[in-house]
C-alpha cells in the first residue's frame, strides 16, 4: 500500500467542494487514514512549496494558500501517489480533463483547488511536513 498527501486550498474549502472532493477518492477506493482542517502557515508554505519560492507567481500562489483554511489528508492504497494525480487532472484547469477534479471543477491555474504529492520522493517529504509520517509500502 502507497500513501500519498492531498491538500484541499482554501478555494476547495470556501466553495464547499470538500465533501465533492474526498467522496471522488472515497468512491476510487481509496481510505483516507488521516484527516485534518488546518491553517497554512508562512514557514510551511515556503517549506511545502520549496521548488516554487524563487518563482515570479509564489507571492500569489503563497498569499492564496494562507488565505483560509485547508483540509489536509493522507490517502492509502495502491499505487495511490499516481492514482490520485490522474484523479486530479493537470495543473491548469483549464487543460485539464472532463472527469478529473481540476477539469470538473475550476478554470484556473493558481486556484486550482487541490494539491497532491506527484512521486514517491515528494509524498515523503509531504506527509513528514503535514503529518509526521513514513511512507510505508
Ligand atoms: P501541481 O499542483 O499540479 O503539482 P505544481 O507543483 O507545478 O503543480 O505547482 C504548484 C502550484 O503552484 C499549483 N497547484 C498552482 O496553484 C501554482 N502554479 C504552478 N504553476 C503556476 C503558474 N504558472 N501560474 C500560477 N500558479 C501556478
Amino acid at each position: 500500500m502507497e500513501k500519498t498527501l492531498v491538500l484541499i486550498k482554501p478555494d476547495g474549502v470556501s466553495r464547499g467542494l470538500v465533501g465533492e472532493v474526498l467522496g471522488r477518492f472515497e468512491q476510487k477506493g481509496l481510505k483516507i487514514s488521516e484527516l485534518k482542517m488546518m491553517q497554512m502557515t508562512d514557514e510551511l508554505s515556503d517549506r511545502h512549496y520549496a521548488e516554487h519560492v524563487d518563482k515570479p507567481f509564489y507571492p500569489r500562489l503563497k498569499a492564496f494558500i494562507l488565505s483560509g483554511p485547508i483540509v489536509a489528508m493522507v490517502l492509502e492504497g495502491d499505487r495511490a501517489i499516481e492514482v490520485v494525480r490522474r484523479l486530479v487532472g493537470d495543473t491548469d484547469s483549464a487543460e485539464a480533463a472532463p472527469g478529473t477534479i481540476r477539469g470538473d471543477l475550476s478554470l484556473s491555474k493558481g486556484e486550482n483547488i487541490i494539491h497532491a504529492s506527484d512521486s514517491s520522493e515528494s509524498a515523503q517529504r509531504e506527509l513528514a511536513l503535514f503529518f509526521g509520517t513514513k511512507v510505508v509500502s
